[in-house]
């Protein structure tokens, strides 16, 4: 059992001040796998320090060598894939094959950002044509500073990515918190930070939990930008930090996404995408579409197609290939999760006939369940679950699904399965939702910004958009030579 009671700081591994340690454990088990620091304010302090110090000389590299070491990130964790996928798979419960989708899309999101740092150089000092007889004007782009960055637990290393290549690229230096539930493939990071001769401070993690490290991190006056994913709560409390001293803020928050299903799609296509949409990594997604929306004609084929695949589910030892549901994540989710289906319970909704598969004995399991008819005023239907539940209603019309979609305080992003192409583009283009899948499976290629409306978050990740969350842009205007 590994111990992680030390940050990395400075290039260097320093013991926590803090004696309050948190238990580490595998969801599928249900046992301990390590210990890590539950992280104290004044480590804080440490690693802010560090990392301003470092501030001038990385800011100052040019952006090709700030590329070169973000190549050199992806190739060190391609070099460590499998055993990372391992890891992963054990601490967080997911099915190997989705820990290694996760290592695939970390990976291109740095070298992605590998590409966009080199690129960066020689757009600064570009001309902005304004009209103005007698006077250039041109644009430069500066790092916003020292960068706190914090994230949750169900997709270890790609959150992080979506946050430390940007930063890095921008001319950031970084204090990174990964969430206390899964520290153990994080950590891999300070390793290759270690190993890839990263200049001193320029990335520095923490452990801890929010009490220990990230409410300090958050409201440390050195940290001149955050970037949070994770719960609404705490994404408020990050943006009330955020706001002494008026800083820079990104949120990536909750989903209560939508799947539009209209009377001429592909059954079978939409039971694919529907129940990936709500059981992919056992439904713990922000992007979730937990909320069905499919034309009346349509919905008994569907739901009959829905039982049956969710019948064919193998729920089971995440490292075991055969497996396709692992466990959620730990036993507060799980309770969470429980607490939604009593809800249920009370409010008289019966899952579908089919749904309840058999469980190994032992992993925070949760059978999936698909409700149908669920009232629009339900818990269910309004809040994330993150877990794999379905709540469903039918529709006489394409109007009726884009309003029901819309109803939400949410707008993270949203799936429609149309036979037409062109329908399913004007449906698409009626919905609030940062990203929008057209008879496909959900993708976050590093090229497409990633984020949503509403009470979904701020900003956005991933893309040219994810880079300029790191930029301040300047722009200089002088007499033309003549
Ligand atoms: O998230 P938290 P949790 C939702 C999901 C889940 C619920 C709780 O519904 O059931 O949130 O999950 C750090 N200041 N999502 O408790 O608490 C924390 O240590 C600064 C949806 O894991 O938001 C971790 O690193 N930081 C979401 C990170 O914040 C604080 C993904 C996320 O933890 C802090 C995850 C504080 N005061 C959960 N308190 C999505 N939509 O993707 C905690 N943290």
């Amino acid at each position: 059992m590994s111990t992680l009671t030390h940050h990395f700081i400075d290039n260097a591994w320093v013991a926590s001040r803090a004696t309050r340690c948190l238990n580490v454990i595998d969801p599928y088990r249900e046992t301990p796998i390590a210990e890590v620091t539950a992280g104290d304010p004044a480590d804080v302090d440490d690693a802010v320090a560090a990392a301003r110090r470092a501030l001038p000389g990385w800011r100052e590299l040019s952006s090709k060598r700030r590329g070169a070491f973000i190549d050199a990130i992806a190739e060190a964790l391609e070099a460590r894939r499998a055993a990372l996928v391992e890891l992963s798979s054990r601490n967080n419960g997911k099915p190997r094959a989705e820990a290694d989708q996760d290592l695939v899309d970390a990976i291109a999101c740095y070298r992605y950002y590998a590409g966009q740092a080199r690129a960066l150089d020689a757009r600064q000092g570009e001309t902005v044509d304004t009209g103005e007889a007698g006077l250039v004007s041109r644009r430069y782009q500066d790092p916003v500073g020292v960068a706190g960055l914090i994230t949750p637990w169900n997709f270890p290393l790609v959150s992080s990515a979506w946050k430390i290549a940007p930063a890095l690229a921008a001319g950031c230096t970084v204090v990174f918190k990964p969430s206390e539930v899964t520290p153990l493939p994080e950590q891999a990071l300070a390793e290759i930070a270690l190993e890839i001769g990263l200049p001193s401070g320029v990335f520095n993690l923490l452990h801890g939990d929010g009490r220990g490290v990230g409410e300090a991190l958050t409201a440390h006056p050195g940290v001149d930008k955050l970037s949070f994913t994770g719960s609404n709560a705490v994404g408020e409390a990050v943006m009330a930090a955020a706001a002494r001293g008026t800083r820079n803020v990104s949120l990536e928050l909750g989903g209560k996404s939508p799947i539009l299903v209209t009377a001429d799609a592909d059954p079978e296509l939409a039971a694919e995408l529907v129940l990936a949409g709500f059981c992919y990594n056992a439904g713990q997604m922000c992007s979730a579409t937990s909320r069905l929306l499919v034309h009346e004609s349509l919905a008994d084929d569907l739901h009959a197609r829905l039982d049956a695949a969710i019948a064919d589910l193998v729920p089971g030892d995440p490292l075991d290939d055969a497996t396709t549901l692992g466990p959620l994540v730990n036993a507060a989710q799980h309770q969470r999760v429980e607490a939604y289906l009593a809800t249920a319970e009370a409010e008289g909704l019966v899952p579908t006939a089919r749904s309840r598969i058999a469980l190994p004995e032992h992993g925070h399991f949760i059978a999936p369940r698909i409700f149908r008819d669920v009232p629009t005023t339900s818990r269910l239907w309004r809040e994330e679950i993150f877990g794999p539940v379905l709540c469903a209603r039918t529709v006489r019309d394409d109007d009726e699904a884009v309003t029901l979609a819309n109803d939400s305080s949410f707008g993270l992003a949203a799936t429609v399965v149309a036979g037409d192409k062109g329908r399913a583009a004007d449906i698409a283009a009626r919905l609030q939702a940062g990203n929008v899948w057209c008879n496909a499976h959900q993708v976050a290629p590093p090229a497409l910004g990633w984020g949503g409306m509403k009470a979904s978050g701020i900003g956005r990740e991933l893309g040219r958009e994810g880079l300029e969350a790191y930029l301040e842009t300047r722009y200089v205007t002088l007499p033309s030579a003549d």
